[in-house]
């Protein structure tokens, strides 16, 4: 039925099984536009709100439904919407922190895989992929990465090494979305899993999706002649169900994205060169030309990576010109 190819499963059933005494329906969050939700569910697609109760539970903004989430439902008698009694438990959960806000902000649930779209022409940043990987690493989905627009450059090679060093191990694949060299990334969505994008505004995460839809479901933007950057036109999450099997959820654009730290994985990836800058002469020191800076010994003796360095170095530039 239309649940199973949006990721139901046993476990989930198994878990259902007493909301599903109650006389409730379970469904998927397939968006969010304030208060109201999409949902799918084994009777098809149906609109649905949340309870007051439900509401007034959750003690943080996240753990209200969104996109993604395995929900419980009771049918309203005729034409009402649905109503959301219950956020099943969540397999895995894409936080970050809300733009300005200090809160958490949930950008999908029970996402199997994300991948990490990243292209040649202007986006291409290390320290980017590896916060991008700390958000991920968070949330219990599986990162992939994906260099899109291998068409604009001549040096494929030279960049995927270059990412293999701030993601050892993470699978990689370099595709050109916008003439549908894509297939080395289906096999991610075998066993109808569900796999998020998130990347910069104008990586070609919307161009991906109507790719592997097979149809144009997102808008996507032209490039800006002056920058290469597209412009943001995905404005609101939403799930897609492929037609091949799996789900789809593109994010709007995250180029300062900041993660939402729930048990502080993304600073613990440069603990080791903040531990060392304590025993640098100057207390401000950037570690790049300043004498007696312990942190560039360190890589001198052959105890700390070079690239790992050149990486923070870049992260803490990018944060003095953002102002942060
Ligand atoms: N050359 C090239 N351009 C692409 C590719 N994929 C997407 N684009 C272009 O990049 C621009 C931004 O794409 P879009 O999908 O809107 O990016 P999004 O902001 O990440 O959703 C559009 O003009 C696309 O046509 C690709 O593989 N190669
Ligand atoms: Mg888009
Ligand atoms: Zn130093």
């Amino acid at each position: 039925m239309m649940l199973e190819t949006l990721g139901w499963n046993n476990q989930r059933q198994l878990e259902f099984a007493a909301r599903a005494a109650e006389n409730l329906v379970a469904g998927r969050v397939v968006s969010e536009h304030r208060s109201h939700f999409r949902v799918g569910t084994d009777a098809g697609e149906i609109s649905a709100e949340m309870t007051g109760r439900l509401r007034n539970a959750a003690t943080l903004r996240s753990d209200l439904p969104g996109v993604g989430d395995f929900v419980a439902l009771r049918l309203e008698m005729g034409d009402g919407p649905a109503t959301i009694e219950q956020v099943m438990p969540r397999t895995s959960a894409l936080i970050r922190k809300a733009s300005g806000e200090n809160r958490p902000q949930l950008l999908a649930a029970n996402v199997d895989t994300v991948f990490i779209v990243t292209a040649p022409d202007g986006d291409f940043n290390l320290p980017r992929i590896e916060r991008l990987l700390a958000l991920v690493a968070d949330s219990a989905a599986a990162p992939v990465i994906v260099l899109n627009k291998a068409d604009l450059t001549d040096d494929v090679v030279g960049m995927l090494e270059q990412i293999t060093q701030v993601a050892p191990g993470v699978p990689i694949h370099a595709i050109s979305a916008n003439d549908d060299r894509i297939s080395v990334v289906e096999r991610h969505f075998d066993g109808n899993r569900t796999i998020a994008l998130v990347g910069s505004s104008g990586v070609g995460k919307s161009t991906l999706t109507n790719a592997l839809l097979g149809r144009a479901a997102q808008a996507t933007q032209e490039v800006r002649e002056h920058d290469s950057r597209g412009r943001h036109t995905t404005t609101h999450r939403q799930l897609f169900l492929r037609p091949g099997g799996g789900c789809i959820i593109d994010t709007p654009g995250m180029r300062g994205v900041e993660v939402w730290n729930t048990d502080g994985a993304a600073e613990d990836s440069f603990a080791d060169i903040e531990g060392l800058a304590l025993e640098c002469k100057f207390s401000n020191c950037r570690h790049e030309a300043e004498p007696k800076c312990a942190v560039r010994a360190a890589v001198a003796r052959g105890d700390l990576d070079a690239e790992h360095l050149a990486n923070y170095v870049q992260r803490a530039r990018a944060a003095v010109s953002s102002g942060r």
